[in-house]
Formats: C-alpha cells, sequence, structure tokens
C-alpha cells in the first residue's frame, strides 16, 4: 500500500486547498516541505486557482520542524517551502487551528494573510531546544510586529495566544473555526473580491530606531537566566541583523547562527530533554485506548504547608477542592497560608486579583471525612508518621466513593502500609509532591504492589491535569528522585570535612548551571529537617554515619534562612548569604576530632564527587525496577531538583563524560573511602559492555499488568 499523502493538493470554489497531513503534530516530517512546495507551485501554474489556502489537518496547523531530523542529514533544498510560498503569484491565506510553531508559524509569515480559531497557539519556541528559528521567522517576525516585540517572543520561545497574536499583527483575523476549511476559502476569496493589496513580510521594514539599546538591554536581562549558553544570544544576534542588514543578508545570518547551533551540546541536550519529558510519561504494558477522563473534584486531607501547596495545585488548573482538617484551627491557618501566598503572587504581579479570587473560590473547606466522599482523587499531606497514615487511610476506606484514587503524599513512607488499610488497595498509590507543591513540577507517582495499571495512568494522568510532570517510581526508601539525591547530600557533607568549603561547594554548582548551591537551598529548607531525619536513622541503626556538622550547627540553633544563620549568616531583612567563620570553626573541629586531614578541593572533584555518587545511586534504583529509565532521572532532576535544562539531566551529562570514565573514578574511590562508593552492579555491567546510562534497562519489572 502506498504511503499516505503528508500533503494533500485540492481544489474548491476557484481556490487551491493545501492541506498537511502529518500526524501526531504535523511536524515538517519527511515529504511534508517537499509537499508542500509541490502543492504551491501547482497551484501556481494553475489558472483556475485564484488563491491558496494553506491548512493543517487533525488537532494542529504545522507544529514545527520535525525535532527528531536534527543532528541527521537532511535535503537541501533548491528553493525552500517557505521560500516557495514568500514567492507564490497569488494570494496566500495560512489558517491556523491548534499550534502553529516554530517552521509552522515561519510558513505562516511568509503567507500573505492569516487567519486563525480563538484557541490557536503561535510561536517560535526553537530557544527551547537550543536552536533559533532557522526558517526566516527572525527575519519576518521583526518586520511583521516590530523587533522589541518580535524578540521577546524569540528569546523567550513563549507560545502567544490567538487573540494577542491579533493585536500584535501576527494574525490578520479570529475566525470560528467551526469549519475551518470552509472559512479559509471564504477569507480567500473575500481577499480576491476586495482586491486587497498582497504585500510579502519581507517587503517591510523593522525599525529599532525608537530604541536602539534594546538589543542589549535584552542581553542583559537575560544574563542569569541564559548562562553558559548560546542560543538565546543567538537569537537576540538575528533580530538585531532583521534591523541592521536588508533581508536576504539577514537570511544568511540566521542560516550562519543556526548552523553554529544544530549540533552544540546545549542543543542536543535540550532535545533530549524534550523527548524524555514525554517518554516519562508512557506507562508500559498499559493499555493503548484507556484514556483517563480529567478529575472532577479533589480533596487534600491536611491543611499543613504541603496540603496547602497540593490544594493550590487543584485550584490553579480549575479544579475544585475540599481542604479536610479535623482540627478548625489548623484548617483557618492552612486556609489563611493559602490566601497569604495568593496574595504575595498578586503584590509580585504575577497573578491577577480577579484570578485569586476565582482559585480562592474553588476552595472549600472541610472538617468531616463524610464531606469528601464524593471527591474523584483524594491525597494526604498529614505528618510524615505511620501511625498518622494508616489512620488517615481507614478513614478514607471507610468514606470515599468506589474508584476514587487514594493517594499519598509521603516522601518516604512504603506505599503498601497505607493500602494495607484499605480493601481496594489497587486504587492506592503515592502522589509525592516536591516543596513548594504548587510550584515545582515533578509529581512522583509510586507504585505500590496492588497498584493497579489503571490507577498508576490515572494518577499520572491526575498529575497532567494540575500542570506537572509525572514520573513512575518503585516503592522503597526515598522512591526513586530523593533516593537518588541522598548520596549526593551525603557527599557535600562529608566534602566539608575533609576540607572543602559551603561557599566553594555551592559556587562550583552554580557555575555548573544550579540556579543556587546545595547549602544555600539547605539554608531555605532549614537545617532541622534533615536532622531529625538523621537522629532517628541513628537510634533504627547503630552503624549510621552520623554527619556532627550540620548536627551542631542545628543544636547551635543554626536552623538556617529562619534563624538567621545556617551554613551562612545573613544581616537583617536580607537573604544574602554570607560566609561565616563559626562554620569553618565547627569544621574544623569535626576535622580534628575525627582525625581527618584537611586538604585542598578541586572544583572538578567536587562536582563529580557529588554527581557521580547519584549515578551511581541511579544504577541501582534502575537495576532493581524503581525507576523504568535512565531519561526518567533525568526528568526528575530537571524538575525535582533545578539541573541545568541545557545539560539534558543527570545520566545524559555523566553519558558526556562517558560510562567507563565514570565507573573507573567510582571504583577508585570505592578503594579510598569504601562501601558507600561501591560501583552499582548494572554500572560495571554498562562500563563492560561500553552501553551507555540511556540505554540501561531495569532489571526488574516495576509491576506487571
Ligand atoms: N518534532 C517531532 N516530534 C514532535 C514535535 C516536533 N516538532 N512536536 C511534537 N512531537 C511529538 C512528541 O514527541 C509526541 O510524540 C507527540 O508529537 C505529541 O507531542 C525550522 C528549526 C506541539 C505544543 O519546538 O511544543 O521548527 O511521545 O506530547 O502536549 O525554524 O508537542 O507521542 O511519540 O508534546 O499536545 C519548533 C515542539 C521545532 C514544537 C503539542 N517546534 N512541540 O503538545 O503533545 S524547531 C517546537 C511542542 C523548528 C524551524 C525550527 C508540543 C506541542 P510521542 P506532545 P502536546
Amino acid at each position: 500500500m502506498s504511503e499516505p499523502e503528508v500533503v494533500r493538493f485540492d481544489f474548491e470554489d476557484g481556490i487551491g486547498v493545501i492541506t498537511v497531513d502529518y500526524p501526531p503534530v504535523n511536524a515538517l516530517g519527511p515529504g511534508v516541505r517537499e509537499g508542500i512546495i509541490a502543492a504551491v507551485e501547482k497551484g501556481n501554474a494553475d489558472p483556475n486557482v485564484k488563491a491558496m489556502v494553506l491548512l493543517g489537518a487533525g488537532r494542529s496547523f504545522i507544529a514545527g520542524a520535525d525535532i527528531r531530523q536534527f543532528g541527521t542529514k537532511r535535503p537541501v533544498f533548491k528553493k525552500t517551502s517557505v521560500e516557495v510560498l514568500d514567492d507564490a503569484t497569488k494570494p496566500t491565506v495560512a489558517a491556523i487551528h491548534g499550534f502553529a510553531l516554530g517552521g509552522g508559524l515561519e510558513h505562516a509569515l511568509a503567507c500573505h494573510f492569516r487567519i486563525a480559531v480563538p484557541t490557536a497557539k503561535v510561536g517560535l519556541p526553537e530557544v527551547l531546544i537550543g536552536i533559533l528559528p532557522g526558517g526566516g521567522g527572525t527575519q519576518r517576525l521583526p518586520r511583521l510586529i516590530g523587533p522589541k516585540a518580535a524578540m521577546e517572543m524569540i528569546v523567550t520561545g513563549r507560545h502567544v495566544p490567538a487573540d494577542e497574536a491579533k493585536t500584535m499583527g501576527i494574525v490578520d483575523a479570529i475566525t470560528p473555526g467551526t469549519n475551518l476549511r470552509a472559512e479559509a476559502i471564504a477569507y480567500a476569496k473575500a481577499v480576491i473580491a476586495e482586491k486587497r493589496p498582497l504585500s510579502r513580510v519581507r517587503d517591510r521594514k523593522a525599525d529599532a530606531s525608537a530604541e536602539p539599546g534594546m538589543f542589549d538591554a535584552m542581553r542583559k536581562s537575560i544574563a542569569r537566566k541564559a548562562r553558559n549558553q548560546k542560543a538565546p544570544y543567538h537569537c537576540i544576534a538575528c533580530v538585531e541583523a532583521a534591523v541592521s542588514q536588508p533581508f536576504d543578508e539577514g537570511i544568511a545570518t540566521e542560516r550562519r547562527l543556526f548552523s553554529e547551533l544544530e549540533n552544540a551540546d546545549e542543543a542536543k541536550a535540550l532535545r533530549y530533554a524534550f523527548f524524555a519529558e514525554r517518554e516519562v510519561a508512557k506507562v508500559p504494558g498499559a493499555p493503548k485506548d484507556f484514556k483517563p477522563g480529567k478529575i472532577k473534584t479533589a480533596a487534600v486531607v491536611g491543611a499543613g504547608t504541603m496540603g496547602g501547596g497540593i490544594a493550590m495545585s487543584f485550584a490553579d488548573f480549575g479544579i475544585p477542592v475540599k481542604v479536610l482538617e479535623v482540627s478548625r484551627d489548623v484548617l483557618e491557618k492552612g486556609m489563611q497560608r493559602v490566601r497569604d501566598n495568593y496574595a504575595t503572587s498578586v503584590k509580585r504581579g504575577s497573578l491577577k486579583q480577579s484570578e485569586m479570587d476565582e482559585r480562592l473560590k474553588r476552595f472549600t473547606p472541610v472538617e468531616r471525612y463524610e464531606d469528601i466522599a464524593d471527591c474523584d482523587v483524594v491525597i494526604e499531606a498529614v505528618f510524615e508518621r505511620i501511625d498518622v497514615k494508616k489512620d488517615v487511610f481507614a478513614k478514607l476506606e471507610a468514606v470515599m466513593k468506589p474508584g476514587a484514587l487514594l493517594l499519598s503524599n509521603s516522601s518516604a513512607i512504603n506505599t503498601d502500609i497505607m493500602a494495607g488499610m484499605t480493601t481496594r488497595p489497587g486504587n492506592v498509590a503515592g502522589a509525592h509532591f516536591f516543596a513548594p507543591a504548587n510550584v515545582m513540577k515533578l509529581f512522583e507517582v509510586v507504585v505500590g504492589s496492588k497498584t493497579s495499571v489503571e490507577t498508576i495512568v490515572r494518577t499520572m494522568q491526575v498529575g497532567r491535569d494540575i500542570g506537572k510532570i509525572s514520573a513512575l517510581a518503585g516503592t522503597c526508601d526515598g522512591f526513586a528522585a530523593n533516593r537518588s539525591r541522598a548520596p549526593f547530600q551525603t557527599e557535600m557533607m562529608l566534602m566539608l570535612e575533609e576540607g572543602a568549603l559551603p561557599e566553594q561547594i555551592d559556587k562550583v554548582m552554580v557555575d555548573f548551571g544550579y540556579p543556587i548551591g546545595p547549602f544555600a537551598v539547605s539554608d531555605l529548607s532549614g537545617l532541622d529537617i534533615g536532622y531529625d531525619t538523621r537522629k532517628r536513622r541513628a537510634a533504627e541503626n547503630p552503624n549510621f554515619r552520623k554527619l556532627p556538622v550540620p548536627d551542631r550547627l542545628v543544636e547551635m540553633g543554626r536552623k538556617g534562612q529562619k534563624s538567621g544563620a545556617g551554613w551562612y549568616r545573613y544581616e537583617k531583612g536580607d537573604r544574602t548569604p554570607h560566609p561565616d567563620e563559626v562554620v569553618k570553626s565547627v569544621i574544623a573541629d569535626v576535622a580534628r576530632e575525627l582525625g581527618i586531614e584537611q586538604r585542598q578541593f578541586t572544583d572538578d572533584e567536587i562536582l563529580k564527587r557529588l554527581l557521580f555518587a547519584s549515578v551511581n545511586e541511579t544504577c541501582k534504583i534502575l537495576e532493581e525496577g524503581k525507576c523504568l529509565r535512565a531519561s526518567d532521572m533525568d526528568v526528575m532532576w530537571l524538575h525535582g531538583f533545578g539541573f541545568p535544562r541545557y545539560r539534558g539531566g543527570l545520566m545524559f551529562w555523566a553519558d558526556g563524560i562517558g560510562v567507563k570514565e565514570v565507573y573507573r573514578q567510582i571504583e577508585e574511590w570505592h578503594q579510598r573511602y569504601g562501601a558507600r562508593w561501591k560501583p552499582a552492579a548494572l554500572l560495571k555491567e554498562l562500563a563492560e559492555s561500553g552501553t551507555s546510562f540511556r540505554e540501561a534497562k531495569p532489571k526488574v519489572p516495576m509491576f506487571t499488568v
């Protein structure tokens, strides 16, 4: 059977209709550009064709170049499909629904007119995958809407809704979209009937005279976020060329700068992250046709900091949420904290007052379990104590409607313990949020031994319904994300005893690309959190390796920012961390008492001691089947721990160093430091077989279908 046509051309009422049909999102995959060229040339040559419209079949217009093709050899065209459109001898209309992104919008910009349905979104998001609009977008958009607005869109990569695109002048008209094809044909016929002048975007002028300093101002404003990256700056340079160079020279500049980016490490890492975030959503073995509907009502048990943040996550995405707290006083305090959080966002300008009011209306504080019985999903966020969790699940068992998802936000307690309190363990799973729950994107779905595949799929969807990135984890101490990060936290403390300082370690990690260093993070979250856990572990396990440095700081009352000092000293009302001699002397005392000789550390050793420790642990997590893919762990590190996106993720970065070198170095530390650095069996296997981390497969299935 011949391949289905990826681009169709048909004729209706004097109009040539070009339809791109390359599911799922009409990316410019193999044959699409060729099909568009052939269709436009056919329309040009046919005297019965008075005008042409360009449409996407299915759910979207054209979502851009086929990202999978980057880094591979691609056909070179005498005239690209954008140029052929640009030179069309008859009026052309792009009719946009769904998304017109990247090369998709670039094709639309080469048409004489653009119409869009109200729900459509347009954008040039190439910078988000480490490149830049390579099909003339950096030259046409500034000519259409002005260099400043164009530069903001191109450097942020944001999607612009149709109404805003109309206001900006990207779109000429909004059309209902009840029958987009017919509406596009009607629009084209009106263009002919009214003899509208056909102006090409490329023939306009991009003028920056009103604000010549806009380019340097943009460079300054992105300096922190765009650290160690090239693409954002190349985007600015291209828009600058649109202002300072004739069109064709600007196109040459765009092509040159694009070619510097496509195969750079940053672009490879960002493309990897893009696909990893789509792979992580897949539940192996789940029935393909099982598509759970969006949840309609949610409940959260516990109105503490986490409970309030979880409830906000639902309200923020339009889902009514009941907050259950048996103590009215705690309930009121929790609701006040929610109101204060929203008020802070309003004050900062990131939320409108009207949005805050709308979101608060979605909250229903309740004090009885019966009041949440009708909810589709309930998430408990009560004290991290087994007896308390058991009590909650026993009460949920008694009231929740059949089929309700019974989820636990516990960050460590075995999901099976909660499931054991119910007669429906299949409906029980972990839903682990990361603080602050309404901000952090990672949503770790923890699979209990009896969790059903349907519950897994439904719970993954709950995460997406509230704008999170859902990732699967097996039940073990710390599940997948926190367990993989624990050795990082151990090594950062032990290196202090050996002579490194908090400020040196933090600088290494900030230079690597983290927004702030791990000790500054610890000062934010509070040193007492780790202290309690260590005390509990030491009581349970006499061989537990104590960490005297942080323990002493907590016992001195240095709990972090909340107490004015922790790893750093803070001036009143100022959150700037200042290195503190007191910390240095505590470190020196501990090292002396432990008889550890102090030494200098290179930045490279600090970086690898921290990250290799987690790479090794991730190999153990993978071999035990507590994580499905190395790329899933990368998604967790990107969205749970602020790992720099332009480095792809922990395991992608380690692959850049090479499995063999990682194994050699870990084995060397194993000889020097003992058992905690024993290489994972999987790591040894990968090194010996020359397999990359990305190809690593779990040895044990996480669940059976
Ligand atoms: N190329 C290849 N595959 C793509 C793709 C693309 N551009 N966009 C989506 N997919 C796949 C995706 O991997 C998934 O596959 C499926 O489609 C559904 O995607 C020359 C150089 C359009 C907003 O950056 O932002 O044009 O997992 O789950 O949530 O100047 O996809 O099912 O196998 O994300 O509804 C610029 C990227 C490219 C847009 C839809 N364009 N895509 O979101 O679905 S560079 C982009 C998206 C370029 C030109 C330059 C989103 C979406 P699978 P999905 P969604």
